[in-house]
């Protein structure tokens, strides 16, 4: 093979959260997304160190309504199947099905925006690629069941995805069931919904809650598969291998260390069993995790069909206490290396580092996969007609698409498709900055909520038409 894969999935991704708005319309109910602000705090709320439950008085909640994608669809989608999508990535959000998450019936009026929103992606041949929660999680399930630390949101969930794989049948086939599963570890209340008491043991809890995301993982490509079998079910890890900072031994292992505390979720998810490394660093924490035989049952028979993960930066690791230089602006940890250059935000660019990330994961899984977030985040600045010449992100782009051909073309392994980070100007997920910007389309919309709204392409805009038009081939 000396191409990309005819049938391979070009396209963009994005998350409910970040570009619907509508936060109250159509009978939605609160989130944990919805109540996390922009500033100073947002660090401590998304981590679970500092309780938000609701809107407060004197904060700006970007999410609320965001890029207003809720009342745009069809425009936006119309630009998407302009650029040639193959694919498009979106997220549901929980509280328009299920507004307060322990109801018995869905709401019809958010299940309907899906299905008017997926038949419109059809209309172009444009396949959904469907993130079933996307750090969301109903305000209500945090509050009455304390979030994924309970075991009751099993049911939940299970009921959640019964009423998608039911009603979007024949409109949807690729689902991915939990955004960034490793980011629990990181960012506790964006991930699944929990804060923390004084003097509990966090780790604890952020295990247990891990083994019921896994659980409910299988349990949703269980029925996936019973509903449909043509579902494809995904699991999804913010991924980027660690380096070890020097060639010292300890450095590797360090590195080696950091490296399974994502591969955990995905050992885990692909190979249906706790590897035993966990087991053995919840020995020495003293951590307990619950579980049950119907559990572990479970996890072993259902494993995911296909790997998919996001990739900005790889990262690095070291062993000697000494040594704590880290990079600034992401919620992983990770020293500097001083041979790449970062973004505006301290994120190292590392186009290499992808194809190593991908030969990773192959070699550790062989299970196909899917590179579902890739993109740089930066400042824009329009012309007077609205139009941006981001040289710069065509620039990160190219190398990094010419990265994973390399891995596709030169080292075998097997990718689905490629989906690039907010395709349209989206509110950041980790500093609510509506300044970061990652689109192939501007939004006229500032970090305060001022701005028109209109879309206008950019530069990078009919590069990456070329790109999916060439089939990869073109990238100059
Ligand atoms: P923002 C941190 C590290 C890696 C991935 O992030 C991350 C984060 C969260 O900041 O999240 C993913 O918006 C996530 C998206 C998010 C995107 O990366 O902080 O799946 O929701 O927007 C980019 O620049």
């Amino acid at each position: 093979m000396t191409r990309f894969p005819k049938n391979f999935l070009w396209g963009g991704a994005t998350a409910a959260n970040q570009c619907e708005g509508a936060y109250n319309v159509d009978g939605r109910g609160l989130a944990n997304v919805d109540v996390v602000p922009v500033g100073e705090e947002r660090l401590a709320i998304i981590t679970g160190q500092r309780k938000m439950v609701d809107f407060e008085e004197g904060y700006f909640y970007p999410a609320k309504d965001s890029i207003d994608m809720y009342h745009h669809y069809k425009e936006d989608i119309a630009l998407f199947a302009e650029m040639g999508f193959k694919t498009y990535r979106l997220s549901i959000a929980w509280t328009r099905i299920f507004p307060k998450g322990d109801e018995v019936e869905p709401n019809e009026k958010g299940l309907e925006f899906y299905e008017k929103l997926f038949k419109e992606c059809h209309k172009y041949g444009i396949e959904p690629l469907v993130t079933i929660t996307h750090f969301d999680c109903p305000m209500h399930l945090i509050e009455e069941y304390g979030g994924w630390r309970n075991r009751k949101m099993l049911v939940f969930y299970e009921r959640l995805c019964r009423t998608l794989f039911a009603r979007y049948k024949g409109l949807v086939r690729y689902w991915l069931t939990f955004n960034e599963i490793n980011m629990i570890l990181h960012a506790p209340f964006m991930g699944a919904g929990l804060y923390f008491e004084e003097g509990e043991n966090q780790e604890q809890v952020k295990y247990q809650a891990a083994h019921h995301e896994l659980v409910a993982s299988a349990i949703a490509t269980k029925i996936a598969h019973e509903i449909d079998p043509e579902n494809k079910v995904g699991c999804m890890l913010a991924a980027g291998q660690y380096y070890p900072n020097t060639s010292h031994p300890r450095d590797y292992w360090a590195a080696l260390q950091e490296d399974r505390e994502n591969y955990f979720f995905i050992d885990v998810q692909a190979r249906g069993t706790y590897p035993n490394y966990a087991k053995k660093k919840w020995e020495r924490l003293g951590i307990d995790v619950k579980m049950t035989d119907e559990d572990l049952d479970l996890l072993r028979a259902y494993t995911v069909d296909f790997i998919s993960f996001s990739y900005y930066s790889s990262r690095v690791a070291s062993g000697d206490p000494e040594v704590q230089e880290k990079t600034e602006g992401n919620i992983f940890a990770s020293l500097k290396n001083p041979y790449l250059e970062s973004s505006e935000w301290g994120w190292q660019i590392d186009p290499l580092g992808l194809r190593i990330t991908l030969n990773a994961i192959w070699d550790r899984y062989q299970k196909p996969m899917f590179i579902v977030e890739n993109g740089l985040g930066a400042i824009d600045k329009p012309d007077e007609t609205g139009h941006v010449a981001d040289d710069y992100r065509i620039d990160y782009l190219r190398k990094h698409i010419a990265a994973m051909k390399d891995a596709i073309l030169e080292d075998g392994v097997e990718l689905l498709g490629y989906t690039t980070w907010g395709c349209i100007d989206l509110v950041s997920a980790g500093t609510g900055e509506m300044k970061k910007r990652y689109g192939f389309i501007y939004v006229d919309r500032d970090n305060e909520g001022r701005g028109s709204l209109k879309r206008f392409k950019k530069k990078s805009f009919d590069w990456y038409k070329q790109v999916i038009a060439s089939n990869g081939e073109d990238l100059d």
